[in-house]
């Protein structure tokens, strides 16, 4: 069967990040949602939230056959298998994964807007720390009618991004 594919965001600024991303996409590997693609490791200066250390941020491209809420209840138990503990709104965390767009068996972009989970992510195209990652890997997909490679292209001097490795 043909498969979806997703783009996936992770991120945290508890412990040692880059590993527990690492893990994050082994486990989510064991549990049908396959890596296609995967951008390096960047440091960004936390957003939304300020005062709290800088966070650790990659974007991943993964094929699937889960339907989107699937995906959805896939990452959330790996956050939460990982050690995650939600506490604040945007506040600090070990671990996060957050589902940015979604493209089903036949390649048709899907738009929802459930209280779990609305896409595309609204709020990708003002998050540095999403769209510098993601350009790497996927710099001509379209966004709200938006190319992720221009936009990115727009935020990267004064961002504070620094690209691992
Ligand atoms: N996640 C947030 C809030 N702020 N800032 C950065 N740099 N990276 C994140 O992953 C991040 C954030 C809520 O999910
Ligand atoms: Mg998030
Ligand atoms: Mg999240």
């Amino acid at each position: 069967m043909a498969e979806a594919h997703a783009i996936l965001a992770l991120g945290g600024n508890i412990g040692d990040v880059s590993a527990t991303m690492a893990e994050a996409l082994k486990r989510l590997g064991t549990a049908g949602i396959r890596l296609t693609a995967r951008s390096a490791d960047y440091l960004t200066p936390p957003w939304g939230k300020t005062d709290q250390p800088p966070f650790l941020n990659l974007c991943a491209e993964v094929a699937t056959e889960l339907p989107p809420h699937g995906l959805l209840l896939a990452c959330l138990a790996v956050e939460a298998a990982l050690g995650r503990i939600r506490r604040e709104k945007w506040g600090p965390r070990i671990i996060d994964i957050d589902l940015i767009c979604y493209r089903d068996a036949a390649g048709r972009e899907v738009r929802m807007a459930t209280e779990a989970l609305t896409l595309p992510h609204p709020l990708t195209l003002e998050r540095a720390f999403v769209v510098v990652p993601l350009a790497e890997i996927a710099p001509d997909l379209m966004l709200s009618g938006r190319r992720i490679g221009d936009v990115a292209a727009e935020l990267e001097p004064g961002s504070g991004i620094v690209r691992q490795r």
